[in-house]
Formats: C-alpha cells, structure tokens, sequence
C-alpha cells in the first residue's frame, strides 16, 4: 500500500477532517521527498557548511537546516491548508493568510525541519519532527500564540522523517503508528511497519553520557544500575547513542529501549524543545505503547508557555522509562522542574 493509498482509505478515522489532514499529511509527503533528496546530494555540492546565521538557539545554522525550514515552510504555505507554522528554525511563530488575506484553515504545524543537523557533515542520519493542532482561535482571524502554546494532548497528528540508511516516514493521527519507506526510484513512500509497538520490555538506553558529572542523582543511578551485572533482569543494558532524537527513538521503538536527555546542572531544562520535539515524540511513543515523562510528568500534559521552550525527556519502552522515572522520585523529587501546570481546560475545543 503506498501512502497516498492509505490517506484515502484511513480518511475516515482522521477526526474531524474534511480532507485537510490528508493534504496537510500530503504536503508533508512532498516537502520530505524534496528534503530526502538535498540531503542525499550534501556530500557532493558545499550546502553543508553553517549558513553563516544564528538561529535563536544560539547554534550556527546548517545550510540545510534552512533548506530543510524553507521547503516544508513553502510547501504548506502555497498549499494554503495551515493558518500558522512554528519552527526551531523561526525566532516566532508565522502567520499563513490565504490569496484573500483571510485565515480560513484550521490547523497549525510546529516542526523541527532538520533535527540533529550537527551530524550532517558526518554523513550521521538526521530528521524531520512535526506536530499538527486544530487551531483554538477562531476561523477566518491571524492566528495567535495560544494556538501554538496548546498541551501535548491535544495534538491531532504528528511524525518524522528518518532519513537514514533508507528514508521513512512515520507518523500518527491518534489511531497508531504506521511507517512508510520511500522506494527514491519512483520517488513514492510504502506501508513498510504497520501498526508499529514499543516493545514493553526493552534493554536499550540512549543518553548522551558525558555529561554524567552534570547530572541529577536520580539518573545517575539510574545509569550505574542500566551498568549492573544482573541475569535475571537482563542487565547489563546495552548503550547506543546516535545524537540524533530521531535515529535513537525509531531505533528504540523499533527494538526496545529508552531515549532520555534529562536536566543538567549546565541545562536545567534539559536541552530539548517541548513543542517540535518532545510532543510529537511523546504522541508517537504513547501511541505505539510506550511512555513519556519529563521523569516526573507526562509530557502531553505540560502546558507550554513559551514556543521554545526545553524540557527533560524520558521516552521509550514504558518499563524502562517507569524504572528511570522510580530513580528520579526517590533521589531527585525535590529538583523537579517546574512547568505552569495549571490544566488549562478552556483551551480544549
Ligand atoms: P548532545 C540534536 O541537536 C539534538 O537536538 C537531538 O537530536 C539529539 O538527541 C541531541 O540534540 C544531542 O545532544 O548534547 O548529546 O549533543
């Protein structure tokens, strides 16, 4: 089945759709087909070096991120399916108005257009996170920022794009996780993993380990226990650490495992970003079974207040993430991040 074929015959179960969601997901479909092949070329014609910018993260930015950030913005503004687009690579969000200058579409999109791009000049594989939210603000206004600042939970799809040893992409819209691989002859995705799982149990751990020193208590036990000689739990786990969100977590849901960059005494908030990285990620993950925390709460329950705003993140297999979760409340409680977790129920629609 390819995806094209898919989107028909799963029309139905995108909620509340007219048909938007399914071109929103085919622009999506585009826009990664065009990246997939900029990047496959990168070795070979100099875009691969820093842009020479800063982006708001304070980090050079790759040429390829801005590509990357252009294509899927373009994409979707000359579709005109979105009312706004928030991005790692935008300082704020972007207002999309129709030929008509109204504001007729329904739906927003966050992205990461290129994450993990220091790995580019590596030749490391890298990807594309994105998050889609019916709009709160009403139809045929701009959009505002409460529409971008919506809890993890309301998300109504969200994906990636892997682009590795092959190019997938994989996404939900609240009915599971399904993956696609692109045959690049004929330039069109495939059904590859239906319904894809976390494996409950899994024996992996991705955390970016250097900077064991800067760690909370908690998960530093956590780490000499993953270290452990014990048969009857499977241990010691296995380390396998890409630094790329994207490449780790597909690998873990895939086999098993448990992705976690927590907070540190240099980066209290830990290093990733709550909207274009850790909801989407957390959606896919708790719709393939799995789980994820900022090690004390659910990520999908955080109430946002800023676009980038950084979060602890402990996703995968929901035995690992548990595990960790135990070491965090019995040797870190009292250095709990603090988020404004007031439950914003009005924002639901
Ligand atoms: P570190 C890439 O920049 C990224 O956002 C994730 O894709 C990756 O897991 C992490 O940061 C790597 O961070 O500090 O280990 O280099």
């Amino acid at each position: 089945m390819t995806l094209g074929e898919f989107i028909i015959s799963n029309q139905k179960a995108f909620k509340y759709s007219s048909g938007e969601l399914s071109r929103l997901i085919n622009s999506i479909r585009l826009a990664a087909k065009v990246v997939n092949h900029e990047i496959r070329k990168a070795g070979l014609v100099d875009i691969t070096g820093a842009a020479g910018d800063i982006n708001i993260q304070g980090e050079a930015q790759q040429k390829l991120d801005v590509l990357a950030n252009d294509l899927f913005k373009q994409t979707l503004i000359n579709r005109e399916i979105v009312c706004g687009i928030a991005s790692e690579e935008e300082d704020d969000y972007v207002i999309v108005e129709g030929q008509n200058k109204t504001n007729d579409n329904k739906y927003v999109l966050l992205m990461d257009p290129l994450d993990g791009s220091s790995n580019i000049d590596v030749n490391v594989s890298v990807g594309t996170i994105f998050s889609i939210y019916r709009r709160v603000s009403p139809i045929g206004t701009p959009v505002t920022k409460e529409d971008f600042l919506q809890k993890g939970s309301e998300q109504v799809a969200a994906g990636y794009v892997a682009y590795g040893t092959s190019t997938m992409l994989v996404f939900t819209t609240g009915n599971g996780v399904n993956g696609f691989t692109l045959n690049p002859a004929i330039g069109t995705f495939y059904l590859s993993h239906p319904n894809i799982k976390f494996p409950e149990i899994g024996k992996i751990y991705s955390v970016s380990e250097g900077y064991f020193t800067h760690f909370q208590e908690g998960m530093k036990r956590f780490l000499v226990h993953c270290k452990e000689l014990n048969k009857e739990d499977n241990r010691p786990y296995t380390a396998r650490y890409i630094g790329s969100l994207v490449t780790d977590f597909h690998r873990n849901m895939l086999k098993g495992g448990v992705y976690i960059y927590p907070a540190t005494a240099i980066t209290p908030n830990g290093k990733l970003r709550l909207l274009y990285e850790c909801n989407p990620m957390a959606f896919i993950c708790e719709q393939a079974g799995g789980k994820a925390s900022d090690g004390f709460t659910r990520i999908l329950d955080i109430k946002p207040s800023e676009l980038h705003q950084r979060v602890p993140f402990y996703c995968g297999s929901k035995q690992l993430v548990q595990k960790a979760e135990r070491f965090m409340s019995e040797f870190s409680a009292e250095e709990k991040p603090y988020y404004d977790m007031v439950s914003n129920n009005d924002n639901t629609h």
